[in-house]
């Protein structure tokens, strides 16, 4: 028989600090790996006991040494200790800190940030595509995403706006991670995961910036949704005619540049209107920041980071 459980101390934010780990994550293996499994308060927020919380640290910690977490889902907490100790050479107590291990210079998605940038900055394609390669088959999809490839472009088009990069070194990593993508068959794997329906993906009128979509796109795909991306600059009357003929399950659109209020209530309600019954709209982009308001009462969801389009996405919260 189990041991009795320990009682119920930490909310999800106070988890998130103790862990190092994004709210939207956590919830993301709770749903992907049962890991862990919280009690619920009568309001239905989750309660985390400690050794909750001693799991998490321990799953980041190997996750960050390049483990792949969902082998480790049934694993006791002593085993995880051992493998971390033994196996990785860690030492549990130094290496999983309060802040989590990816607060400590070594970790691999900063470390493979700086790698990636360095890359970039001097031309080395081959390094550039040994990076990525590496980023993508490691680390699971919203990981990758979220903590490596985000960070990195965002780097690349900050140097590039304060032209400590060329247009050419900009271009050359928008299309290096468009191949790598391509390559691994990441933004298009088809229905039968989890999500198990499609997606359609479309950047607003006018709007020339696709790498936010490209990144949603890899998440959906790791979680199985059929991703079919439509492109960047797609009118409002096209997507929706777009939306009639896939039937998807899902349809997410972003908007980077700022195209006014109306244009987005406009595109998200013709979208909305063409959506099939059942079906979710996503809206995110940086543009989208001050119009939730605007998003929500034209049929939108607004999202404002990619894990939390992947929450929205399965419906879970
Ligand atoms: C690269 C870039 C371009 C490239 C885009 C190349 C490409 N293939 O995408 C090109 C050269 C085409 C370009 C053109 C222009 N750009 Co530009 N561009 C940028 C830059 C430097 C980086 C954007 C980027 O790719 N970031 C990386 C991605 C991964 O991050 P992201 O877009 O923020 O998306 C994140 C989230 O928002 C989220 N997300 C995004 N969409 C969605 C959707 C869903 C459903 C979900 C869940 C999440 C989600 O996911 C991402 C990960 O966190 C930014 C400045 C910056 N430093 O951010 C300016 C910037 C966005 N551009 C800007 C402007 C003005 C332009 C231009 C008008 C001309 C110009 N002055 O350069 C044209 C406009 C073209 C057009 N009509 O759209 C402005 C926009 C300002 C504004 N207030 O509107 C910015 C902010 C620069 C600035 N400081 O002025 N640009």
């Amino acid at each position: 028989m189990s041991a009795p459980r320990a009682r119920p101390l930490y909310g999800i934010h106070e988890v998130a600090e103790r862990t190092g780990l994004s709210p939207e994550l956590i919830r993301a293996w709770e749903r992907r790996y049962g890991l862990p499994s919280p009690e619920r308060t009568a309001g239905g927020f989750r309660r985390y006991d400690d050794d909750d919380v001693e799991r998490l640290r321990l799953l980041r910690a190997l996750r960050d040494r390049g483990v792949r977490i969902a082998e480790l889902t049934m694993a006791p907490i002593a085993e995880l200790r051992r493998l971390l100790d033994v196996e990785y050479g860690a030492g549990s107590a130094g290496a999983v800190g309060e802040r989590g291990p990816s607060a400590e210079p070594g970790a691999p998605a900063p470390r493979l940030v700086e790698r990636l940038v360095r890359a970039a900055v001097t031309f080395d394609v081959a390094e550039l595509r040994a990076g990525l390669g590496a980023t993508l088959v490691l680390m699971p999809p919203l990981v990758a995403a979220e903590e490596v490839l985000a960070p990195f472009l965002a780097t690349v088009g900050d140097m590039w706006e304060r032209r400590q990069l060329p247009v050419a070194g900009e271009h050359l990593v928008t299309e290096a991670v468009r191949g790598a993508l391509h390559a691994l068959g990441r933004t298009g794997i088809p229905a039968g995961g989890p999500g198990a329906g499609r997606a359609v993906l479309a950047c607003g009128p006018g709007d020339q910036h696709a790498l936010g979509l490209l990144l949603f796109g890899l998440v959906l795909g790791g979680e199985g949704w059929d991703v079919v991306h439509l492109g960047v600059g797609m009118p409002a009357g096209e997507i929706a005619g777009a939306i009639r003929a896939l039937d998807p399950g899902l349809v997410g659109l972003s908007f980077v540049v700022e195209a006014g209020e109306d244009e987005v209530r406009r595109t998200v309600a013709t979208a909305a209107g063409a959506l099939p019954e059942g079906a979710r709209l996503l809206v995110g982009g940086r543009a989208i920041a001050s119009l939730h308001g605007a998003v929500r009462g034209a049929g939108g969801v607004p999202c404002s980071t990619l894990g939390e389009g992947l929450e929205r996405a399965t419906g879970a919260g």
